[in-house]
């Protein structure tokens, strides 16, 4: 303990004699040189002299007390809106390591680099420690952190995304592993920003940047790369995939994970309301996760997943009470809105898409006033909210909330989905032929680029089982790590892909998706019993027949006074065996220059299948 005798002021030690954890918070201390070093609780009184510190630093803005309490609004600078999937590295020992997807820079340079970069910036400022868990604490599945940081935002999202407190210390122990991780606001500046990896020395740093998916280093930093890279090495997985439990009519309950790329429609697709048709038969859907699954392989041979998470980071605009009523109304409490628009005349906060009329008096994301009538939905500057604004939730505030939650267990997989957005070539659903084949689906995966990450948007990128910027290692290997996976589960999952995103000639979504996704997921579950409904086996796998997919009441117009008929989603569940050879092309031209040469046997005998059942 040197630096920490020095600072002016500690609040707390967190009661903790392990030596790791006082080293690095110390070295950190040392490093960044905080006037104060306060130990988060997590508890109430904590948590609301926080909020009023932050008003104070105008960090956060507080909302209507009445409307939204505990909510307030925060805006990050408008160079720090999404993730930085190109100043985000793993810094492995050996380049090969990271792969060749990752960026990677030698962990010698990038710990030079970062501590240059944060050297003695917490001067006159305080250094928050947070010691966290993904996972229920004390739970087989929980991995612990301890994150320092200079903001409070970060403190409040992490006290919201994880769980935080003492019992956490507790639960390290004496001798206990936790990952570090050491986040500095620095200058917000973009040429200096870092995510940087370092998964064998079970560390991350973030300097320069204030935005979620780059400082609330639980997420994706820790819970998807770090864990990714654990899972290899432990046998286990973690995966950006959501966790949705539906009751049956028959009052049973199966769970399914569903992997699709940043801002996909994930939370939308975990809170579904079935349309009324399935809820009169008893169908109901419960939440158990909305971003990120670890998964473990039970005694009884199945794979059994947790959410490691505590809340939800949802992409606000296009939330409304139709799209998703579970989400808007959970972010009725308790809840950080960041980079929405500011509604002046209730002090309440608003995004395009959450009501149809545009209200006359708002402070747009940036903090300047909005001008309605400038607005034009295809021009995102016009926009009040950031396109990428979020809300930070607690979980136990969605109505549907799964009573599984917070099961030490997890809950068991009847079914995996892989999805991504994709206007043409892939169907509504299909199902693959095994296992192996569905890690080949999932390997094989496209979607068009969202807003989410920094840089364009709507590119058509492959984003492998939705984890392209989220493996901590070799893309190949992870291939790997899957079909061996796949080799200790007697009785897997059945694994599938779904397309919501098809568009005809005009550019109009051919499928309504949100509830109407209720209508797929029967199907899906139907192909998962004992003795599962036909399907049409096609080039790619099985399709579902048309008659199959229940369109009982389903009142969608894909263009106005066009309405949605069985035609249609005959168009959309057809495979074009020639738009199909086209894609297997690509997906060799992928695996050979992206992934290059740790492609596993068992993908190059799917994709030769493929191939060949394109030209029969
Ligand atoms: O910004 S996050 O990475 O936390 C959300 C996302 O992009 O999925
Ligand atoms: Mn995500």
């Amino acid at each position: 303990m040197n630096f920490l005798n020095k600072v002016k002021s500690a609040v707390g030690m967190g009661g903790t004699s392990n030596a790791k954890v006082r080293e690095f918070v110390d070295e950190s201390a040392e490093l960044a040189q905080p006037d104060r070093v306060v130990w988060i609780t997590g508890e109430k009184d904590q948590i609301e002299e926080l909020r009023k510190e932050g008003c104070k630093t105008g960090e956060l803005i507080k909302l209507n007390q009445e409307k939204l309490p505990d909510c307030y609004l925060h805006r990050t600078a408008v160079n720090d809106v999404a993730r930085v999937e190109d100043r985000t590295y793993i810094c492995t020992k050996e380049k090969d390591a990271a792969g060749p997807i990752n960026n990677w820079m030698d962990p010698k340079m990038a710990y030079e680099l970062c501590h240059e970069i944060a050297r003695g910036k917490m001067k006159g400022r305080t250094m928050y420690v947070i010691p966290y868990s993904m996972g229920v604490v004390g739970s087989d599945f929980a991995k612990y952190g301890i994150e320092v940081t200079d903001s409070i935002y970060v403190v409040l999202n992490m006290c919201i995304m994880t769980r935080v407190g003492d019992d956490v210390l507790e639960a390290i122990g004496d001798e206990g592993d936790f990952i570090k991780g050491f986040h500095a606001k620095c200058d917000i500046d973009p040429e200096k920003r870092y995510i940087m990896h370092f998964p064998e020395d079970n560390t991350i740093i973030s300097v320069n940047s204030g935005y979620g998916g780059n400082v609330l280093l639980g997420k994706k930093c820790f819970a998807l790369r770090i864990a990714s890279y654990l899972g290899k090495n432990e046998g286990w997985m973690a995966e950006h995939m959501l966790i949705l439990g539906i009751t049956c009519p028959d009052g049973t309950k199966k769970y399914i994970a569903a992997a699709f790329p940043s801002a996909c429609g994930k939370t939308n697709l975990a809170m579904l309301i079935p349309p009324e048709h399935y809820r009169k038969l008893g169908y109901k859907i419960e939440c158990v996760g909305d971003d990120i699954a670890w998964i473990r392989v039970g005694k009884d041979g199945r794979l059994w997943a947790v959410n490691p998470e505590n809340g939800y980071f949802g992409v606000a605009p296009g939330t409304n009470e139709h799209s998703n009523f579970n989400a808007l109304a959970s972010t009725k409490q308790g809840t950080i809105f960041t980079n929405v628009a500011l509604n002046t005349d209730d002090m309440t906060v608003w995004w395009e898409g959450l009501t149809p009329n545009l209200p006359p008096h708002c402070i747009d994301w940036t903090g300047k006033p909005w001008d309605p009538s400038k607005y034009n939905k295809k021009d995102k500057s016009t926009c009040a909210a950031n396109p990428n604004s979020r809300f930070t939730a607690p979980a136990k505030n969605c109505p549907v909330v799964s009573p599984e939650f917070d099961s030490k267990t997890g809950v068991p997989l009847s079914a995996i989905i892989f999805g991504g957005r994709r206007a043409s070539t892939t169907p509504l659903v299909y199902e693959a032929r095994d296992w192996n084949h569905g890690v080949f689906v999932g390997s094989a995966m496209s979607s068009e680029t969202t807003a989410a990450a920094a840089g364009a948007v709507g590119v058509l990128r492959h984003d492998p089982m939705a984890m392209k910027p989220f493996a901590g290692y070799h893309m190949g290997d992870y291939f790997q790590h899957w079909i061996d996976m796949g080799k200790k589960i007697s009785n897997p999952p059945k694994i599938f892909n779904v397309n919501w995103f098809r568009t005809d000639e005009d550019g109009n979504f051919m499928w309504p998706g949100f509830g109407d996704n209720m209508r797929v997921l029967e199907w899906i579950l139907k192909r998962c019993e004992a003795k599962p409904i036909e399907a049409e086996e096609t080039a790619i796998g099985f399709v579902p027949k048309a008659d199959d997919i229940d369109l009982e009441d389903m009142n969608y117009e894909i263009a106005p006074g066009r309405k949605f008929t069985k035609a249609d989603l005959e168009t959309i569940l057809a495979v074009d065996k020639d738009r199909w050879a086209k894609e297997a092309d690509e997906i060799e031209n992928y695996y050979n220059t992206a992934i290059q040469s740790r492609i596993p046997k068992e993908l190059w005998d799917c994709l030769e299948t493929l191939k060949k059942n394109c030209k029969d």
